[in-house]
C-alpha cells in the first residue's frame, strides 16, 4: 500500500449515496355485504380484528349493509391480508359467508 505522501496514492473521493427509502404500498381492506351474516357478528369481528370501537364498527357495518361495500382501513399488504384471513375464518367457523377483500390503493 502506498504511503500517504506518496504521489501514487489513489485518493478516493468521499461520496455518500442517500439510501432510497421506498414507502410501502398500502392496501385497503374492504367489507362486503351479504344477506346472511348477522349485523351483530359483523360488528363483533370489526371490533376484534380491526380494533374498532363499538361506534366505528356500527358505522362501517351499516355502510356496507346499505351500499354493498365499505372501506374498513388501510394497512401494508401483509397486515391487510392477515386481517382479511382471520376475519373470514372467524365467520366461516360459524357458517357465515362474510367477505373481506384487500386491494392496493391507487
Ligand atoms: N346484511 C346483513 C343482514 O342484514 C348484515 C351485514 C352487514 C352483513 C354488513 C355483512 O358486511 C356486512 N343481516
Amino acid at each position: 500500500m502506498p504511503a500517504p505522501d506518496n504521489p501514487d496514492t489513489i485518493v478516493k473521493p468521499r461520496t455518500r449515496t442517500r439510501p432510497k427509502i421506498e414507502r410501502p404500498k398500502l392496501y385497503k381492506v374492504i367489507l362486503l355485504n351479504d344477506d346472511f351474516t348477522p349485523r351483530e357478528f359483523v360488528v363483533m369481528v370489526l371490533k376484534a380484528e380491526f380494533s374498532m370501537s363499538e361506534d366505528q364498527a356500527q358505522r362501517v357495518m351499516i355502510t356496507a349493509h346499505r351500499k354493498g361495500v365499505c372501506v374498513v382501513a388501510v394497512f401494508t399488504k401483509d397486515v391487510a391480508e392477515t386481517k382479511v384471513t382471520r376475519a373470514m375464518d372467524a365467520a366461516k367457523k360459524l357458517g357465515f359467508p362474510l367477505m373481506f377483500t384487500a386491494e392496493p390503493e391507487e
